[in-house]
C-alpha cells in the first residue's frame, strides 16, 4: 500500500516573493520523498526505481518491502538497508537520514516526520532550531560583512605600502650605486695614505729595533763587567787562571774541579785577561754556566712570601720604567747611566728592592716602542682618517644592501591575491595555554615557550600556503622547526578563518611535534561566506 503523506513545505524562495499570508503549500507526495524528487513518484503510473533497475506498480512504493536495489521504492520506511528518508523540516534545514532510522523510536527529524508510526513522542523543534541557526548565521554574516570592510582597507593599505616599498627600493638602489662608488674611491684614498704610513712606520720600527739591540748589547757588557769584577778577586784589573778556578761551575770535564788547563782554556789559551777582552771574547762562551757569587751565597729566599715576588712590580718592570723615563727625557746617550741610576735608586729606596733571588728575565722585547715622530704621526693620522672614512662608507653600503635585501624579500612573499595578508608581516600574535605561550609571526615563524620560563622552541619557519587548490589561502605551513626527539622536526599548520580581529584562536598538537593553530583575520573573509550566510536567511 502506498503511503502518501501530506507534507507542509515552507519554500524559502517563495517566501521572498509571495505575500506573508501564503505561508506554505501542501504538496502531496509519498512519505520521505523530497520536493525535488516528487515528480518521480506519480501515483497514476507504475514506479521505476531511480537507478532504472526495475519498474513496480505504484502501490508497492512504501509498502515496507524493498524492491529497488537503490532503496528508492521505500523512501518512507526502513525496509531498504540503503534507503534514505527526507525530512522537510519546515522552518529549518531539510535533511536526509538513513531509512533505518525511520520509526526507530528516536526523533531524528526536527519536524518529527521520521517517527510517524512508532509511537515516539516527538516535538517539532524546527522553528526553534531554525531561529537559532538564523541568529548564528546572522552573526556570521555580520562578522563577514565587517571583515570584508576591513579586508578592503587592508587591500588598499597593502597596495599603497607595496608602492611605497617599490619606490624606497628604487631610491635605495640609487643610494647603493653612490655608496659603491664612494667605497671604491675611498679605498683608493686609503691605500694611497697607507703606503707612506707603512713606510714611515717601518723606518721607525727599524730604528727602534736598532736601539733595542744596542741596549741589549750594553746590558750584556754590563753583566760581563759585573762578572769580571766578581772574578777579579785580587782587583788587579785582570782575571787570571787561578781566579777562574774559584768558580767550579766552569768545570768542563765534569770532575767538579776547574784544572789549570780548563781555566786557561776558558780564558782562550792565555794566563790572564783584561776587562774589555773578557767582555768581547770570553763572556759569551761562559755566561750560560757562570754563577754569580751573589746568587750562590743566598740561594733560598729568606722570609719574603712568594706572592710578593710574583705579584706586582718585577725587576724588568722597574728597568722598563727606568728606560721609559730615560726615553721621556729624550736621547739614547744617557743609556750608559741606566744601571748606575738604577743601583742608586735601589739603594736609596730599600722597599722597592726586588728580592735577590728574583729570576732575571731577558724580555727587553716587551719594552714599549717610543711614540712616533711627528711626521710619521701625521701620516698615521691621515691613513687612520682614510681607513675610518673607508670603513664608514663600507658600513653604509652594507646597511643599504641589507635594507634592499629585506624589501626585496618582502616583495617576493605571496600576501594573497590582493595583498590582503601583507599587514601581518613583521607582526606576531600570541596565545597562552596552560603550559606554553605560542607565538605566530606570519610569514616568518611559529614558536613555543614554556610559561614557567625557558628557551623558545621553534615550531617551524614560514614554508608556504597550504590550503586546497580552490582555497589556497585557507592554511599556512611552517616547517623545519626544532627537531623532535626521535621524531620529525617540528611543524605547524595554521588554519585561517574570517574574523574581525587578527588573533590566534586555538593551538593544539594533534600528533607529537605537529602543531595546529586556528587563526582568525579579516583578510580571510570572502564574499561567498557573507553571501552563504545571508542566503540562509531564506529558511
Ligand atoms: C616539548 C614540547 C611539546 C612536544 C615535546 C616532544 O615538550 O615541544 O609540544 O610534544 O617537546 O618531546
Amino acid at each position: 500500500m502506498a503511503v502518501l503523506g501530506s507534507v507542509r513545505v515552507a519554500v524559502g524562495l517563495l517566501l521572498l516573493s509571495l505575500s506573508s499570508a501564503a505561508i506554505g503549500v501542501e504538496v502531496k507526495r509519498p512519505q520521505g520523498v523530497s520536493l525535488s524528487n516528487r515528480h518521480f513518484y506519480d501515483e497514476s503510473k507504475p514506479f521505476t526505481c531511480l537507478d532504472g533497475s526495475k519498474t513496480i506498480p505504484f502501490d508497492e512504493v512504501n509498502d515496507d518491502y524493498c524492491d529497488c536495489k537503490d532503496g528508492s521504492d521505500e523512501p518512507g520506511t526502513s525496509a531498504c538497508p540503503n534507503g534514505s528518508f527526507h525530512c522537510t523540516n519546515a522552518g529549518h534545514r531539510p535533511r536526509y537520514i538513513p531509512s533505518s532510522r525511520v520509526n526507530d523510536g528516536i526523533c531524528d527529524c526536527c519536524d518529527t516526520t521520521d517517527e510517524y508510526n512508532s509511537g515516539a513522542l516527538c516535538e517539532n523543534t524546527c522553528k526553534e532550531q531554525g531561529r537559532k541557526e538564523k541568529e548564528t548565521l546572522q552573526k556570521m554574516a555580520e562578522i563577514a560583512k565587517e571583515g570584508l570592510r576591513l579586508k578592503q582597507q587592508l587591500i588598499e593599505e597593502a597596495k599603497k605600502s607595496r608602492e611605497d616599498k617599490q619606490q624606497t627600493l628604487a631610491e635605495l638602489q640609487t643610494k647603493k650605486q653612490i655608496w659603491e662608488a664612494n667605497v671604491e674611491s675611498l679605498k683608493t684614498v686609503k691605500e694611497a695614505a697607507e703606503k707612506p704610513e707603512q713606510e714611515a712606520k717601518e723606518i721607525h720600527k727599524k730604528a727602534w729595533e736598532e736601539v733595542q739591540a744596542a741596549r741589549k748589547l750594553e746590558k750584556e757588557k754590563a753583566k760581563a763587567a759585573e762578572a769580571f769584577k766578581e772574578l777579579d778577586d785580587d782587583e788587579d784589573g785582570f782575571v787570571s787562571i787561578s781566579e777562574i778556578q774559584t768558580h767550579p761551575e766552569l768545570d768542563s770535564d765534569g770532575d767538579g774541579l776547574v784544572s789549570e788547563q780548563e781555566a786557561e782554556s776558558v780564558l782562550g789559551g792565555v794566563s790572564h785577561i783584561d776587562v774589555s777582552s773578557f767582555q768581547e771574547t770570553i763572556w759569551a762562551g761562559i755566561q750560560g754556566k757562570y754563577k754569580s757569587e751573589a746568587v750562590v751565597e743566598s740561594p733560598t729566599p729568606p722570609d719574603i712570601p712568594v706572592e710578593e715576588a710574583e705579584d706586582g712590580r718585577k725587576r724588568e718592570d722597574w728597568k722598563k720604567e727606568e728606560l721609559d723615563e730615560d726615553d721621556d727625557d729624550g736621547g739614547g746617550g744617557e743609556e750608559q747611566d741606566d744601571d748606575g741610576d738604577e743601583e742608586e735608586e735601589e739603594e736609596e729606596d730599600g722597599s722597592e728592592e726586588p728580592p735577590p733571588y728574583f729570576p732575571e728575565k731577558h724580555d727587553e722585547g716587551e719594552e714599549q716602542m717610543p711614540a712616533y715622530d711627528e711626521a710619521t704621526q701625521v701620516l698615521i693620522d691621515a691613513a687612520e682618517k682614510a681607513r675610518n672614512e673607508f670603513s664608514e662608507a663600507e658600513k653604509s653600503l652594507k646597511e643599504v644592501e641589507s635594507l634592499i635585501g629585506n624589501i626585496e624579500k618582502e616583495l617576493t612573499i605571496d600576501f594573497g591575491s590582493d595583498g590582503e595578508f601583507a599587514y601581518m608581516f613583521n607582526q606576531c600574535y600570541e596565545m597562552t595555554t596552560n603550559e606554553y605561550v605560542y607565538k605566530l609571526c606570519p610569514f616568518n615563524k611559529v614558536a613555543q615557550k614554556p610559561k614557567q620560563g625557558g628557551s623558545e622552541t621553534s615550531l617551524g619557519i614560514w614554508g608556504s600556503w597550504a590550503g586546497p587548490e580552490h582555497n589556497r589561502f585557507s592554511a599556512m605551513k611552517y616547517e623545519h622547526g626544532t627537531g623532535c626527539w626521535q621524531g620529525p622536526s617540528r611543524s605547524t599548520l595554521v588554519k585561517l578563518s574570517c574574523g574581525k580581529e587578527t588573533a590566534v584562536l586555538s593551538t593544539s598538537e594533534p600528533s607529537r611535534c605537529e602543531y595546529l593553530m586556528e587563526f582568525s583575520t579579516p583578510a580571510f573573509c570572502q564574499e561567498e561566506s557573507y553571501r552563504e550566510a545571508t542566503d540562509h536567511d531564506e529558511l
